[in-house]
C-alpha cells in the first residue's frame, strides 16, 4: 500500500502511518531508533525520568536514526514541563502526551516547529485540544495497556473522528495488519501500537516480563487502580490480584500507590514477578513471537494491504 498521501505520513515525514506507543520505562532508544529505521515513528518515553537522563538518549537516538522520532511525555510525572522544554531545546520532531492536558505546553511546541499529537481518552478532551492547536491526536480505547480511559477503541475512534478535522490515530488493543484495516474502516489515518513491540528484539526489558506477555492468553490481563482515579491494565499476575483485593477490602488510595510505586521498573528491570506491575494492553494473548521490529511492522503492513485492497 502507498501512504504518501496519508496525513500522518505527510505529518511526520515516514513511510508507514503506525506509531510506536510511549511506553515509560520501556520505550528507549534502541527501540524508538528500530521503529523509525523501519519506516514508522518511533517514540522515546520519558516517563518518571529527569530530563538529563531523557536527553542523553534523545541525543544517542539520533546516532542510531536519521528518521524522525517523538518524545512522549507523561504528564503526570513530575519532570513533564522538564521535559516538555527538553523537546524544544533538542528540537524532536513530536511529542505525544499522556495521562493529562498538555494545553499549557502546545503554543510554545507550535512554536518551536514541534507537531503535537495528544492522546485522548475521550471527544471532550479531543475537541480541546484541536481548538488548542494540536497537529494529530491519538484516541485510546480502554484495551490499551498502563493507564487507561473507559470508552473501548471501537467507539471511541469513529466518535472522535466524526468530533475533530485533524487526523486521528487509533490506539488499544492493534497488534496486527486486521487491528491497523479496522482502525482506516472505522476513520483513523494511524495507529499507535505498543504491547506488540514489547516482543521486539530491540526491546529492552526483563525476560520474565517478555515471558509474561508470550504466555499470555486472551483473559490474562486486569484493571487495577480504579479507585485511585489512575486505572493500570496489565498482566494478572498474583501482586495483581493482591492489588485487586485490596481495592475490595477497603484499603486506601494512598496505601495502593505506596504497593506500586516504582512497581513498572521492578517489572521492566529486575523482572520482579512478586512486587512488579508487568503492564500489557488486552491484546497480549495475540502476541506471541519475539521478532525484530522491522519485521513487525512489514507484517503489519502487509497484512492490512491485503485486507484494505480496494479500500485504501
Ligand atoms: O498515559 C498512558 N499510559 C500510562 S501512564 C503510566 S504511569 C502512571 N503512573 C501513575 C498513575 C498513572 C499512570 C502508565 N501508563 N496512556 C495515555 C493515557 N492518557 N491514558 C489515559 C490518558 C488520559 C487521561 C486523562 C489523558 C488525558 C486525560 O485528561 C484528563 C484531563 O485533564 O482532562
Amino acid at each position: 500500500m502507498n501512504f504518501t498521501e496519508n496525513k500522518i505520513c505527510q505529518l511526520l515525514g515516514i513511510k508507514y502511518p503506525i506509531l510506536q506507543g510511549g511506553m515509560a520505562w520501556i520505550a528507549d532508544k534502541n527501540l524508538a531508533a528500530a521503529t523509525s529505521n523501519a519506516g514508522g515513528a518511533g517514540v522515546i518515553a520519558g516517563g518518571n525520568a529527569p530530563a538529563q537522563l531523557v536527553e542523553q538518549e534523545i541525543e544517542e537516538c539520533k546516532k542510531l536514526t536519521a528518521f524522525p522520532f517523538g518524545l512522549n511525555i507523561m504528564l503526570l510525572s513530575p519532570n513533564a514541563a522538564d521535559l516538555a522544554q527538553l523537546a524544544i531545546d533538542k528540537k524532536v520532531k513530536f511529542v505525544t502526551t499522556g495521562a493529562g492536558n498538555p494545553g499549557k505546553y502546545i503554543e510554545a511546541w507550535k512554536s518551536a516547529g514541534i507537531k503535537v499529537i495528544p492522546l485522548v481518552p475521550s471527544v471532550a478532551l479531543a475537541k480541546r485540544m484541536e481548538r488548542s492547536g494540536a497537529d494529530a491526536v491519538i484516541a485510546e480505547g480502554t484495551e490499551a495497556g498502563g493507564h487507561i480511559g473507559e470508552i473501548t477503541t471501537l467507539c471511541l475512534v469513529p466518535q472522535v473522528v466524526d468530533a475533530v478535522s485533524i487526523p486521528v490515530i487509533a490506539a488499544g488493543g492493534i497488534a496486527d495488519g486486521r487491528g491497523f484495516a479496522a482502525s482506516f474502516m472505522l476513520g483513523a489515518q494511524g495507529v499507535q501500537i505498543g504491547t506488540r513491540f514489547l516482543a521486539a528484539t530491540e526491546c529492552q526489558i526483563h525476560e520474565n516480563y517478555r515471558e509474561l506477555i508470550i504466555k499470555a492468553k486472551d483473559t490474562d490481563s486486569i484493571v487495577t487502580g480504579r479507585f485511585t482515579g489512575h486505572p493500570c491494565r496489565g498482566v494478572k499476575t498474583r501482586f495483581a490480584r493482591e492489588l485487586l483485593n485490596f481495592e475490595r477490602d477497603g484499603g486506601t488510595p494512598e496505601q495502593f500507590e505506596e504497593m506500586t510505586a516504582g512497581a513498572l521498573r521492578r517489572a521492566v528491570q529486575d523482572g520482579d514477578i512478586e512486587r512488579g506491575s508487568f503492564l500489557c494492553g488486552a491484546i497480549a494473548g495475540m502476541v506471541k513471537t519475539i521478532q525484530p521490529t522491522k519485521e513487525i511492522i512489514e507484517e503489519i503492513i502487509k497484512g492490512a494491504t491485503t485486507l484494505m485492497k480496494g479500500n485504501g
